[in-house]
C-alpha cells in the first residue's frame, strides 16, 4: 500500500492510502512509537502511566482519522449544523470509552497484555476531565455521545477550564476543596489549534458613525484577549462519525498597548497581558445560586463570543455574501442561561460588523436560538447587573435594551396596557433599591423559537410559575425534552458482566443502539435461572463497589447486605436529610430489636456521597451530620453487619461507574415540584437499581415505563406542596420525626451546636422542603422495601422490570427528539471507506 507513486496531490494521495490497523501488532507498534517519539521515553522501559499516555496518543491517532473524514464529509454535503452551547461538560474519562465506541477494545487489552501492562490498571491513571458540577454538564456530556453515534453534524462548545470541579476531601468530618489541576501531566484526547483563534472584545465604549448614509454603530474595545481552540474529538457508536467538543482557551492577545510600552514600564505590560489566563482557568463550583461575579459573566461572553465568531466564519466560508441560508444551516442551543450573551453577541455581529438591519437580524437570531431551563429554584436564575453588563459590553447592553423595548411593545399589542403585566415580564428588572437588573432568562425566551424544560412534569411546571407570562403570550414556544442518558458508558462500558447478560439473554447487542430493545427481557423478569444470573452480576458489581468504599473511607462493608445510595450535589431540595433521619431512625430500632429481631432484619450499607458548592454553610453541616451519624453506627457492635452509614468522598464520574452497577436502592426524594429531571435515576435504573423516591423530576415518566409496581413512591405530589408549605406550622409532627430530630438536638451524634441550623431548618424555621411532612410516608416506604428485599425472587424480577422499561431513558430518544422537533437537523453519516483515496 504506502508507496508513493506520482507527483503533487496524487502523491499525497497514493502515500498513505490505508487507515491505521488494529490488529494487535500495529497497535503495540503505534503504542511503543509514542513511548519513544511523542513521549521521548525507552521504547523498552516504561512505567504505567506512560503506557496510559502513549495509548491515548495511539487512540487519538485513530479518533484523528475519523475526525478529518467526518469534518471533510461535513463540509462537502453542507447539511444544517446543530451547536450545543454549554458553559459545562462533564466528560468523565476517556479511555475506555474511545476503546469500546470504536470496538477496539478486545485488541488493545491483548496487545497491552503481551507488552506487559494491565488495561484496566492503565484506565485507572486517567484524571476525570470534571468540566462541570453536576447533571447539567453531564447531560452536555451524554448529549454529544448520542450526537456523534446518531450521525448528527452537531459540535459542542465551551471552556478548556484550567481547574475543573474541585477535589472534595472529608477531614474530621468536614469538607475541603481542593484544587483540581487536571491538566497536570497533558491532556492526550485533545487537539491544540493554535491556529484557530479570535479576538475577544471587554470594555470600553460605543461610538455612532455614519456610512453610506447609515448610522453604524462602533465598539471600542478597551481590553483584548485571546481564545484559542482546543478540539476533543467524540467518536460515535457503530458508525465511523466522530464529532468535535470544541473548548476555547484564553491567551494573551497580541496587540499590546503601546502606551504601556513607551512609559517604560516593559515587563508589568507583559504582567499585566498575562492576566488574560485567567478567564479560562477556573469553573465556578456553585450550581445553586447565580455567581454575579464580574469573572463569570466575562467567561460567558469570552466562550460565546469565540463561538458565535467561528459559526459565523464557517457558515461564510461555505456561502460567501449569502446570509439567506443562515437560519437553515445553523441552529444554536443554549444550555440554561448561562450562554445568553449569545444572542446580543449575535445581533451585534449581524448589525456591527455586516451591516445587516434590525429585523431581519431579530428573525434571524429567533431561527437559530433554542433555550433549555433545567431549574425553577428562583435563587439560581441568572441575573446581571446592568450597570456590569454596561461596564463589561457596552455595546451588548445598548442592544439588549433595545431588544426589551421591542419585545414589549409586543406584549402591549397583545394585553394592552397592563403596566403590572409590563414590569413582571420586562428583560430589565428594575429593583427597590433602584439597582436594575438583566434577567437573561427572560431574554434566552424572548429571542429563542423554543423553549423547553427536561423532563414532563417540569416543562409543566415552567409554564405554570417562571415563564407563565410569557406561556399566555407564546404557547407554541414551549415544549418538553425528557433527559436522557447514554447507555453505552452507564450501562454497556461500566457494567460488562451486565452486557453480556442481557445480550446473551436477547440474542444480540442491537440493545447498546437501541435501549428499546430492553422491554423483551420482561419476559424473563420470573425465569429462576435468569434471576440467579442477575443477581451474580448485581452481586459482583457489590464486591467491587466494596472494595472502592473501602479505599476511599477504611470502612468495610458486607456484601450480602442491600446497597442503599444516594449520590449526586449536596442540596436541601435533594434532601440528604430525609435520608440520615431515616438511618437514625433504623439505627435507633436495631438497637432496641431483641437477638431474634436482629436476626430477621434486613442488613443495608448505606452510602451517600456529593458535593457541596464551597459557600453552601447549610450543605456542608448537612455533611458533617452525615459523616457524625455515620461513625456512631459504623462503631457500634450492635449494628455488626445490620448498618453501616458511609460519606462517600469526592462524588465523581469515575466513581460513579463503579457505585451504579452495585446499588440495589437508590434514593431520589427531592420534594416534589424542585428536581427538573434528575439523571441518575435513569443510570440507576438500567443497571437493575430499584429506586425510593418521590413523584419529582424524570421518576414521575420513570414509574410510568416501568410500572408503578416496580417502583417505591411516597411523599407530597407537586401540586399539594404550597398547600402543605402554607399549613406546615398547624400540623402536627409524626413522633418518629420528633425522636430522631431530639437525638440529633441532644447530643448523640456531637457536634449539637454546629447542628442546630440544620434541625432548626426543619422544624422553627418552617421546613421549606417538607422534610417533616414527607418523613411518615418516607419510613413506612423503607419498611416496605425491606419487606421485599426478604423475598429475593420479588426484587429480582422488580429489579429486572425496571431495567427493562428504562429504553426511554436513552440520550438517543433525547437527542433524536431535539433533531427533529427543535432543531429540524438532519444525519449526515460519513460512508464507510475502503481506503483514504477512494
Ligand atoms: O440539570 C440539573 C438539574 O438539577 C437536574 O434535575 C437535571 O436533571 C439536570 C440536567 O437537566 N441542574 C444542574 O445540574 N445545574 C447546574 O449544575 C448549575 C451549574 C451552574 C449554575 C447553575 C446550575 O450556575
Amino acid at each position: 500500500a504506502a508507496t508513493g507513486t506520482g507527483t503533487g496531490k496524487a502523491r499525497l494521495y497514493t502515500l498513505m492510502d490505508t487507515y491505521m490497523k488494529n490488529d494487535v501488532l500495529s497497535i503495540q507498534e503505534d503504542i511503543v512509537n509514542h513511548v519513544e517519539y511523542t513521549l521521548a521515553r525507552s521504547r523498552v522501559n516504561f512505567d504505567n502511566f506512560e503506557a496510559y499516555q502513549a495509548t491515548s496518543f495511539s487512540l487519538r491517532d485513530r479518533l484523528i482519522e475519523r475526525w478529518n473524514d467526518t469534518q471533510t464529509w461535513f463540509k462537502e454535503k453542507d447539511p444544517k449544523r446543530v451547536y450545543y452551547l454549554s458553559m459545562e461538560f462533564l466528560m468523565g474519562r476517556s479511555l475506555l470509552n474511545t476503546l469500546y465506541n470504536l470496538d477496539i477494545k478486545d485488541s488493545y487489552q491483548e496487545a497491552l497484555a503481551e507488552l506487559g501492562y494491565d488495561l484496566e490498571t492503565l484506565a485507572d491513571l486517567e484524571r476525570d476531565a470534571a468540566l462541570g458540577n453536576g447533571g447539567l454538564g453531564r447531560l452536555a456530556a451524554c448529549f454529544l455521545d448520542s450526537m456523534a453515534t446518531l450521525n448528527l453534524p452537531a459540535w459542542g462548545y465551551g471552556i478548556r477550564y484550567q481547574y475543573g470541579m474541585f477535589r472534595q476531601t472529608i477531614q474530621n468530618g468536614f469538607q475541603h476543596e481542593q484544587p483540581d489541576y487536571w491538566l497536570t501531566f497533558g491532556n492526550p484526547w485533545e487537539i491544540e489549534r493554535l491556529i484557530v483563534s479570535y479576538p475577544i472584545k471587554f470594555y470600553g465604549h460605543v461610538s455612532v458613525v455614519n456610512e453610506d448614509g447609515r448610522q453604524l454603530f462602533r465598539w471600542n474595545a478597551g481590553e483584548t484577549v485571546t481564545a484559542v481552540a482546543y478540539d476533543n474529538p467524540i467518536p460515535g457508536f457503530g458508525t465511523r462519525n466522530c464529532i468535535n467538543l470544541r473548548l476555547w482557551a484564553a491567551k494573551p492577545s497580541k496587540e499590546f498597548d503601546l502606551e504601556a510600552f513607551n512609559t517604560g514600564d516593559y515587563v508589568a505590560a507583559i504582567l499585566s497581558k498575562q492576566r488574560a489566563e485567567t478567564l479560562s482557568s477556573v469553573l465556578y463550583p456553585d450550581d445553586r445560586t447565580y455567581e454575579g461575579k464580574e469573572l463569570r459573566l466575562k467567561q460567558q461572553h469570552f466562550f460565546v463570543s469565540a463561538t458565535i465568531q467561528d459559526c459565523v466564519r464557517r457558515y461564510r466560508d461555505a456561502h460567501p455574501n449569502d446570509w439567506e441560508q443562515f437560519s437553515d444551516k445553523v441552529a444554536f442551543q443554549l444550555n440554561d442561561t448561562h450562554p445568553t450573551i449569545a444572542v446580543a453577541e449575535l445581533m451585534r455581529v449581524l448589525m456591527d460588523d455586516h451591516k445587516m438591519g434590525w429585523t431581519k437580524s431579530w428573525d434571524i437570531c429567533n431561527r437559530v436560538f433554542a433555550f433549555t431551563n433545567h431549574t425553577v429554584l428562583p435563587e439560581a436564575l441568572e441575573r446581571w447587573p446592568v450597570a456590569l453588563i454596561e461596564k463589561l459590553l457596552p455595546r451588548h447592553m445598548q442592544i439588549i435594551y433595545d431588544i426589551n423595548w421591542r419585545f414589549l411593545q409586543t406584549v402591549r399589542n397583545k394585553f394592552g396596557d397592563d403596566w403590572e403585566r409590563i414590569s413582571r415580564m420586562s428583560i430589565i428588572e428594575e429593583q427597590p433599591n433602584g439597582e436594575k437588573m438583566v434577567r437573561m432568562a427572560f431574554m434566552a425566551v424572548v429571542a429563542s423559537h423554543s423553549v423547553n424544560g427536561v423532563a414532563a412534569i417540569h416543562s409543566e411546571i415552567i409554564k405554570e410559575t417562571i415563564f407563565k407570562d410569557f406561556y399566555e403570550l407564546w404557547p407554541n414556544k414551549f415544549q418538553n425534552k425528557t433527559n436522557g442518558v447514554t447507555q453505552r458508558r452507564w450501562l454497556a462500558f461500566c457494567n460488562p458482566p451486565l452486557r453480556q447478560l442481557i445480550t446473551k439473554k436477547l440474542g444480540n447487542d442491537d440493545w447498546i443502539l437501541h435501549l428499546d430493545n430492553m422491554r423483551e427481557l420482561r419476559k424473563y423478569a420470573n425465569d429462576p435461572e435468569f434471576q440467579a444470573e442477575w443477581r451474580a452480576v448485581k452481586f459482583e458489581a457489590k464486591k467491587k463497589a466494596a472494595a472502592l468504599i473501602h479505599r476511599l473511607t477504611g470502612v468495610r462493608v458486607s456484601t450480602d447486605a442491600m446497597f442503599d445510595i444516594q449520590i449526586k450535589r449536596i442540596h436541601e431540595y435533594k434532601r440528604q436529610l430525609l435520608n440520615v433521619l431515616g438511618i437514625i431512625y433504623r439505627y435507633d430500632q436495631i438497637k432496641k430489636m431483641t437477638p431474634a429481631q436482629r436476626k430477621s432484619a434486613v442488613p443495608r450499607v448505606c452510602v451517600i456521597g456529593g458535593k457541596a458548592a464551597p459557600g453552601y454553610e447549610m450543605a456542608k453541616r448537612i455533611i458533617k451530620l452525615i459523616c457524625a451519624v455515620g461513625d456512631k453506627i459504623n462503631s457500634d457492635p450492635d449494628m455488626g453487619d445490620l448498618l453501616k452509614l458511609v460519606f462517600l468522598p469526592d462524588y465523581n464520574v469515575s466513581s460513579a461507574e463503579v457505585i451504579i452497577p452495585a446499588t440495589e436502592l437508590s434514593q431520589h426524594i427531592s420534594t416534589a415540584g424542585t428536581e427538573a429531571s434528575g439523571t441518575s435515576n435513569m443510570k440507576f435504573t438500567m443497571n437493575g437499581s430499584l429506586i425510593i423516591g418521590t413523584l419529582d423530576g424524570a421518576n414521575v415518566e420513570i414509574a410510568e415505563e416501568i410500572g408503578d409496581d416496580n417502583i417505591f413512591i411516597f411523599g407530597a405530589k407537586a401540586n399539594e406542596v404550597p398547600r402543605l408549605r402554607a399549613e406546615r406550622p398547624k400540623l402536627r409532627v409524626d413522633e418518629r420525626f420528633n425522636h430522631v430530630v431530639n437525638m440529633i438536638r441532644t447530643g448523640h451524634f456531637g457536634w449539637e451546636d454546629y447542628f442546630g441550623p440544620v434541625v432548626d431548618a426543619i422544624t422553627t424555621g418552617g421546613d421549606y422542603y417538607l422534610v417533616a411532612n414527607d418523613f411518615p410516608g418516607y419510613l413506612d416506604t423503607q419498611y416496605r422495601a425491606d419487606e421485599v428485599y426478604k423475598n429475593q425472587t420479588e426484587w429480582t424480577r422488580m429489579s429486572i422490570m425496571a431495567s427493562a422499561g428504562s429504553g426511554k431513558f436513552s440520550t438517543d430518544r433525547t437527542i433524536d427528539e431535539y433533531a427533529r422537533e427543535i432543531w429540524h437537523a438532519e444525519p449526515c453519516q460519513v460512508p464507510q471507506p475502503e481506503a483514504k483515496s477512494k
